[in-house]
């Protein structure tokens, strides 16, 4: 769902341009978040100063359309905060005849072909002054903005499409300690996912070892039958998660700003995001073969990745990664013809150090192997279930 977040007004009009200030602020606010819960997640935010049929091109394309303004009385109560379902504004004519209300702008511009949001709804604010011309919001104008901030935050956090059940209200998983220690934050996540029947797995390796197009294709292989969903790790940018989305797969982007591992906590902040009936939680890791691995995340299965062009004396040398895991998965196998990497040696060396990791040697350009680690992936998931049972 694709919702518009718009702020109307004049800020030559004093008070008038309150839903812009608000609209603004909470852009800024949602951006710089490192974790963009999924209320968030496909919200846009708009300001304008436009009315009626001008604003046809402001909410086209959009499903969902919340609208910050304000109104005005003749003894307003100023700060005062509505939030108004907007099919009820459709029992309210416009007051001219050339006056077209929101209602009838979104008829229009269904009648017009173009796709119009199907749910409206307005944080009206009583303002005091939008008559006088001057910038600036007045004092009790000023006292209300995180009010308003608020209520645009509670408006977002509700599907509209579930009769006004609030998303709070869903079957959550909630950790009670989020500021323990990683150890202990982690057996936790464990445990709570565990009990819920979700098969965890963590994905580590050096960067651009192959881990976000390997997660490609494990959606195109078990989103059919199985529900998953994506925790991306990135030093900066949403791009890893947009390509899992792509796929149609719920995915959430950690951007850490600058540290090289995940961190249990982290992955605890979003839980109340993740629904408590999926099959798998893939988390990929921030692309590192050493810092990583120190780090538990909670995850069921910890999978390395060890791409042909980094070498197959990798395993020896960065061991923790290999030591840790259950189950090393060789990408790139395409390139072996181009490289001199000696597959067996590296399975070799890895066992050495860790007898019981599974080996499993993939590409992703080829899609071989894969079937082979679903296979891992879906009878450890039985396993997880049968002992829950
Ligand atoms: N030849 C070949 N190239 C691949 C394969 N899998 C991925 N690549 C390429 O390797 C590069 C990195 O792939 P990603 O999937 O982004 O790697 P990543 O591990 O997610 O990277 P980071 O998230 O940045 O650590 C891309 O150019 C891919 O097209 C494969 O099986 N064979
Ligand atoms: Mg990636």
């Amino acid at each position: 769902m694709k919702t518009l977040v718009l702020g109307l007004g004049n800020e030559l009009y004093g008070d008038d341009g309150v839903g812009l200030h608000v609209v603004r602020f909470l852009r800024d606010e949602i951006n710089s978040l490192a974790f963009r819960p999924s209320c968030y997640q496909n919200v846009f935010f708009e300001e304008c100063a436009l009315t009626g049929l001008a604003l046809l091109d402001v909410i086209e394309g959009y499903d969902r359309l919340i609208i910050v303004d304000t109104i005005k009385r003749s003894h307003p109560k100023a700060g005062k905060v509505y939030h108004i379902d907007g099919k009820k504004l459709r029992h309210i004519p416009g007051p001219s005849p050339h006056y077209v209300s929101i209602p009838q702008t979104i008829d229009i511009g269904r009648e017009a072909g173009l796709k119009m949001p199907e749910s409206v709804e307005i944080i009206a604010v009583e303002a005091k002054n939008i008559y006088d011309l001057g910038e600036g919001l007045t004092e009790e104008m000023q006292k209300s903005i995180p009010e308003i901030i608020e209520t645009i935050k509670k408006t977002l956090q509700k599907n509209p499409d579930e009769k006004g059940e609030s998303m709070e209200k869903k079957e959550v998983l909630v950790l009670k300690d989020l500021l323990g220690s990683n150890k202990k934050i982690a057996s936790e996540i464990r445990e709570q996912l565990q009990s819920k029947g979700i098969l965890t797995l963590n994905f580590l390796s050096s960067p651009g070892t192959g881990k976000t197009s390997l997660l490609e294709k494990i959606a195109d292989k078990l989103s059919s039958n199985y529900k998953m969903a994506v925790i991306e790790g990135d030093i900066e940018t949403e791009r890893d998660a947009e390509r899992i989305r792509a796929k149609g797969i719920p995915a959430w982007q950690i951007t850490t700003g600058g540290a090289c591992h995940l961190e249990a906590k982290m992955i605890g902040r979003l839980f109340p995001e993740i629904p408590p009936d999926l099959d798998f939680l893939f988390i990929e890791n921030i692309g590192n073969l050493v810092c990583p691995a120190s780090y538990d995340l909670g995850e069921s299965i910890r999978c390395v990745l060890l791409s042909i062009p980094e070498g197959d004396d990798k395993p020896k040398k960065y061991p923790k990664a290999f030591t840790t895991s259950d189950c090393l998965i060789i990408t790139k196998a395409d390139l072996v013809p181009a490289l001199p990497f000696r597959i067996e040696q590296a399975k070799k060396e890895a066992l050495e150090m860790n007898p019981r990791l599974k080996t499993f040697v993939t590409s992703s350009t080829q899609d071989s192997g894969i079937d082979e680690l679903m296979d891992y992936f879906i009878s450890s998931l039985k396993k997880l279930r049968q002992k829950n049972a």
